[in-house]
């Protein structure tokens, strides 16, 4: 037997931390204490011996050593090893082998391998297992074998060598080492299968967990959440033949009132929450709110503070808002607009929307009750986001209050106390609706008889009914018929002939619009008809007679009147007031338009005072007498060219007492001082419109002479801006510039040009309402401080006055726009002098050199391109006042549409333009624009959808298009593409001049 010394070095144990994690135990003989108790047989083999390891402390070893003898065949058994479950099982050996050569004499039995077998089994007591029925793990040799020389220098060679078995499926096994006839000394056997431990991952717990029968194999495991957490997607991982844990899938999360900290939930603590899954941590109370409970998962409102189901968590409560603020009302007619500010307290909310209440008194009953369903709201009643809304279609002359209410979200969960401002407002008088339904009765062949209906806002007592005709496609030569009824034969017509009617109402207000064009034909001729033949030569005698007097009376005219064209035009209407009425109804009258210029008279036409050869009786035909004792004049307000301008009240029989301006002529006058002072009055009284100042009476039968007219508050416009720079909202400056369009539409339409508008001509009252003042005659222009002598002769105000009036004076509707165009100016400038200190040559002279203002400092740039219109050099290039009027309607619709602006604050640009530069618009209308890029198809669309302003078109985004109906991507694209183009020249109109 040779002794065999183990000196173990320290890194050949098993102390790696990791390794002895992931593996277990099931045989260790080095941990064992006292004797294996193995199994040798034959006996002489294998020996048990015991050893001390590098720390001397003591180790098993068996060993056997055979090499000189024939037939070696020793058996060591192992006892019972349970297999705890494993179905691989790693079998670790250490062990030293002598080197056959360094044996004398032994050579030729000596080996350097052992065998290593196994036995499966369920039963643990089986010891006496013939070796046929082992199972061969594998032959073993040493890597490194030992000599003498070792054995002299005390050092072991130590091998170790590592075979798994698998797959196990019994209780346990035995193992057994044969020896052939090797020296080997077995220092240590470890059996031992690996695990993947326990772990806790993403808040979930996997347990430990055996590794598969096969290397390649991984073992899905499913983990259980941890305490207090739930799992979002159940938690898995991969168990490896190595024992260790791949692709971690899913998680757990903590559930509401708890957080994770250190891979467990634990509680929020009072005053904190947590609130479902979308923070990792506990939260601190948003502000109004408290908790005062363990794991909460929300916080509770403090008293008076509110949270609507769709807020978050952690959003702080909040509270209804006050009342909006500064409420302002500007009526037009019948429609009003109504402005506010946002409230003072918001309640710590941004969804805050207004909704608007209107109510009117009753007629019938006095009390208030709700405006009712005719009532238009634009752009809707409830639930706006804006401060500000238009409500159309209120009846005229009406006492209305509108309610503006706040509201948040979380208005309906407070106390039932509304938030609101209330504005009592009373409506204008307003010129009717247009007539939407007419309809053809009788046909023959020279007549139609049509009928229509009335128009569905009449705002007051239709007087009358205005139908215009004219033969198709002759549109410059019409006729215009006035009835009183609903209905009227219209004759005289050829035959088989279309006609196109129109026909528009007319109350106290005005007239409304005209209705669209109806097309109806006349009958054709029959042989019935010829019954009428004989009348043709009467016709026609009646015709050249009819000619021939016009010819006689028009060339009388002529040469009898002044030389001037209105002043031609307006003796013409006055003179053939003669009309035949023979074929008319007494309630129509009948008026004949040839390319504008031969007009026969109308009712509702301007007549001139001078072609009365009394002025007194123009006076008292249109101006009514006041007795002066009605009258009580309280104090000197001005002073006029013809004396002192006062205030006053007047009180006329059985009517309630009213304020009135009072204007007198200074003793001393002459004849033709008087005459011209109640030429004015002579004018006005001519005039009914809420845009045109009214003319109460005069005074003629005692003196001083007076003229009454209503009373404006606020006195001229020019002052009243400069009074009140930058006071008003651009909607309250528009509002204003309305109602002097209105007022210039109806001066046009009546057939009178003013000559002399401008903003100390426009007088305002208490709500803002402008009108128009200061008619006169010849005298109008000597009044006028402004109006400077041309080299013609006359005076003439030149920087309100278009070119061709000042060149040869040309005074027309057109020119009264340019005028308008600059009180535009006047008003978006708050009163600025036009041309500031120019000399009026150098204004005539850059005016002719096509140079124009600039647009005033934060000027809408539509309005800009409207003023630069109005002063077109070519005045039939220039807008209509209806139009005009049609256009800022547009523009107070869609406030949006006054964003652009031409010169913001912080640039002042007191430098004419060139007319035509970019700061002019190339396309008026939306229409216009649609038409021009070819996509006219969607003119309606946007119209109806509120697109109708070029400003507002501006703003559009593809989304915006897409609602409109636009649906085409080509067509998108070019319609964005236009748009694109044009902000760039709203951009360049924005630009330094
Ligand atoms: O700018 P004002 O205050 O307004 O000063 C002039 C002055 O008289 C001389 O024309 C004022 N004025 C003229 N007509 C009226 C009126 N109808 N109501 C109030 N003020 C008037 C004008």
């Amino acid at each position: 037997m040779y002794l065999f010394f183990v000196i173990a070095s320290p890194q050949l144990f098993w102390t790696c931390y990791n390794i002895k994690k992931l593996t277990v135990n099931l045989l260790d003989s080095r941990s064992v204490i006292g004797d294996l108790g193995w199994v040798a047989y034959p006996k002489n083999g294998w020996e048990e011996i015991g050893e001390v390891d590098e720390n001397y402390a003591p180790i098993h070893t068996y060993q056997v050593c055979k090499v000189m003898e024939q037939n070696q065949n020793n058996w060591l058994q192992t006892n019972f090893i349970l297999n705890q479950g494993a179905q691989r099982v790693f079998l670790e050996l250490k062990f030293t082998l002598r080197d056959c050569n360094s044996l004398p004499g032994g050579l030729g039995t000596c080996k350097e391998t052992f065998n290593v077998y196994y036995y499966e089994t369920n039963d643990e007591e089986r010891r006496n297992i013939r070796e046929s029925q082992y199972t061969k793990i594998d032959t073993i040799a040493a890597d490194e074998s030992f000599t003498e020389l070792d054995l002299g220098d005390r050092v072991m060679k130590l091998n170790t060598e590592v075979r798994d078995l698998c797959p196990l499926s019994k209780k346990g096994f035995y193992l057994a080492f044969q020896d052939l006839g090797a020296c080997i000394a077995l220092v240590s056997v470890r059996v031992f299968y690996k695990k993947c431990p326990f772990v806790v991952r993403n808040l979930a717990l996997f347990p430990d967990t055996i590794t598969g029968p096969d290397s390649a194999q991984l073992l899905e495991v499913s983990g259980t959440c941890v305490n207090n957490s739930v799992a979002d997607e159940l938690p898995r991982m991969y168990c490896s033949a190595e024992g260790e844990w791949l692709v971690p899938i899913g998680r757990c999360m903590c559930q509401a009132g708890h957080e994770e900290v250190n891979g467990s939930c634990q509680v929020c603590k009072p005053g904190f929450y947590r609130s479902a899954l979308q923070t990792k941590s506990c939260s601190k109370c948003p502000p109004r709110s408290f908790t005062k409970v363990e794991a909460s998962t929300s916080c509770q409102c403090e008293q008076g503070y509110y949270r609507t189901e769709s807020d978050p968590s952690n959003m702080a409560c909040t509270k209804a808002p006050s009342a909006p603020r500064n409420a302002i009302s500007n009526v037009n007619e019948t429609s009003v607009f109504l402005e506010w500010s946002a409230p003072e307290e918001t309640g710590g909310r941004k969804d805050v929307r207004y909704n608007i209440v209107c109510s009117k008194i009753s007629t019938d009953s006095g009390q208030y009750e709700p405006c009712g369903s005719h009532v238009r709201y634009l752009p809707q009643r409830t639930g706006l986001k804006n401060t500000s809304i238009m409500v159309m279609d209120l009846l005229a002359h009406t006492n209305y209050t509108f309610e503006v209410e706040a509201v948040n979200g979380v208005s309906e969960l407070t106390a039932p106390l509304r938030q609101y401002v209330s504005l009592n407002v009373t409506t204008n008088q307003a010129a009717p609706s247009p007539i939407t339904v007419v309809k053809k009765g009788k046909t023959a062949k020279n007549s139609i008889s049509v009928s229509w209906q009335e128009p569905d806002r009449p705002n007051g007592i239709i007087l009358e009914y205005e139908i215009k005709y004219f033969e198709k496609d002759q549109e410059t030569s019409y006729t215009i018929i006035k009835s009183k009824e609903t209905d009227v034969l219209v004759d005289g017509l050829k035959p088989s002939s279309a006609y196109i009617f129109q026909i528009r109402a007319r109350t106290s207000a005005g007239y409304g619009g005209f209705s669209r064009r109806f097309e109806f034909e006349t009958s054709p001729y029959s042989v019935a008809a010829s019954s009428d033949q004989g009348q043709v030569p009467i016709i026609a005698v009646a015709v050249t007679v009819a000619i021939i007097l016009i010819a006689l009376v028009t060339g009388f005219l002529m040469s009898d009147c002044c030389h001037t064209d209105s002043c031609a035009e307006t003796l013409l209407f006055r003179r053939r007031c003669g009309y035949s009425k023979a074929k008319q109804d007494p309630d129509e009258e009948k008026m004949h338009f040839h390319n504008g210029h031969i007009k026969f008279p109308a009712v509702r036409t301007y007549i001139d005072p001078h072609t009365y050869e009394d002025p007194n009786q123009a006076v008292h035909e249109f101006a009514k007498e006041i007795d002066v004792s009605c009258i009580t004049i309280e104090r000197v307000i001005g002073a006029g060219e013809f004396g002192e301008v006062c205030s006053g009240l007047l009180r006329l029989p059985g009517k309630r007492e009213i304020p009135v301006a009072i204007k007198t002529l200074k003793a001393g006058y002459t004849e033709k001082q008087r005459r011209d002072f109640l030429g004015e009055a002579s004018i006005m009284g001519q005039f009914d419109h809420p845009n045109i100042i009214h003319l109460k009476g005069v005074v003629t039968k005692s003196k001083p002479v007076m003229i009454i007219t209503e009373y404006m508050e606020n006195g001229s416009l020019d002052t009243f801006l400069k009074k009140n720079d930058g006071q008003f909202t651009v909607i309250q400056l528009v509002g204003m510039l309305r109602g002097i369009a209105s007022g210039m539409r109806y001066l046009s339409e009546m057939g009178y040009v003013h000559r002399d508008l401008a903003a100390r001509n426009i007088l305002v009252n208490s709500n803002l309402v402008c009108k128009v003042s200061d008619f006169g005659l010849s005298r109008v222009l000597e009044d006028d401080p402004e109006a400077a002598y041309t080299t013609r002769g006359g005076k003439i105000p030149i920087r309100w006055t278009a070119p061709e009036a000042i060149a040869y004076r040309k005074f027309t509707s057109a020119s009264d726009v340019w005028s308008y165009g600059i009180v535009m100016w006047e008003v978006m400038s708050y009163g600025e002098r036009p041309y500031w200190q120019m000399s009026n040559q150098d204004v005539i002279k850059a005016v002719e050199e096509n140079y124009r203002l600039p647009g005033p400092m934060d000027c809408p740039t539509a309005l800009y391109h409207l003023m630069m219109d109005c002063w077109q050099k070519d005045r039939n290039s220039r807008p209509k006042f209806e139009e005009i009027v049609s256009i800022l309607d547009k523009l107070i619709r869609n406030p949006s549409s006054l964003k652009g602006l031409v010169n913001p604050s912080n640039r002042v640009s007191n430098l004419l333009v060139e007319h035509g530069s970019p700061e002019g618009c190339v396309f008026r209308s939306v229409e216009e624009w649609l038409e021009a890029i070819k996509m006219g198809r969607y003119t309606e669309l946007f119209m109806e959808r509120g697109y109708t302003s070029l400003d507002v078109v501006t703003q559009m985004t593809l989304e915006d298009l897409r609602r409109v109906g636009v649906t085409l991507a080509g067509h998108q694209k070019k319609i964005l593409n236009s748009i694109q183009e044009m902000r760039v020249q709203m951009m360049n109109a924005t630009m330094p001049i």
